[in-house]
């Protein structure tokens, strides 16, 4: 019975999404994918902005920059996408051409208002 439920979380586990959540400034932020970790090529993520009365922010300008930080011989890979609004989130796609440590550095930009930034970190396998 015990072995059985292990495996059948490891068998999960290898398919699992992945969930993060990161404040910047009176914001939460939290950053969605169905699959984890990222696969080499195209990826679908999701944003959502809270602020700080917990409701859905959902008509601010959401860039995304993922990058891999330098690494030795590998020429610098750095990428700017704009999310799209879908419902109460925010999507984007992200095309991650090697393996390895990303991050995901989130703006979002109310009206009138300074932009907010968190940086996410992200695992490509
Ligand atoms: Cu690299």
């Amino acid at each position: 019975m015990v072995v059985g439920l292990i495996s059948i979380g490891m068998l999960f586990g290898c398919s699992k999404g992945y969930e993060s959540q990161k404040t910047a400034d009176d914001l939460k932020i939290t950053l969605s994918v169905d699959r984890y970790p990222l696969v080499k090529g195209d990826n679908m993520l999701s944003l959502k902005v809270v602020d700080a009365v917990g409701k859905a922010v959902t008509d601010a300008a959401v860039n995304v920059r993922y990058f891999m930080p330098a690494m030795p011989g590998m020429a610098p890979m750095d990428f700017n996408t704009q999310a799209v609004p879908k419902g109460d989130r925010y999507s984007f796609s992200a095309n991650v051409p090697m393996e390895g440590g990303w991050k995901a550095e989130v703006s979002v930009a109310r009206q009138g208002k300074p932009a907010s930034t968190a940086t996410f970190n992200l695992d490509a396998r």
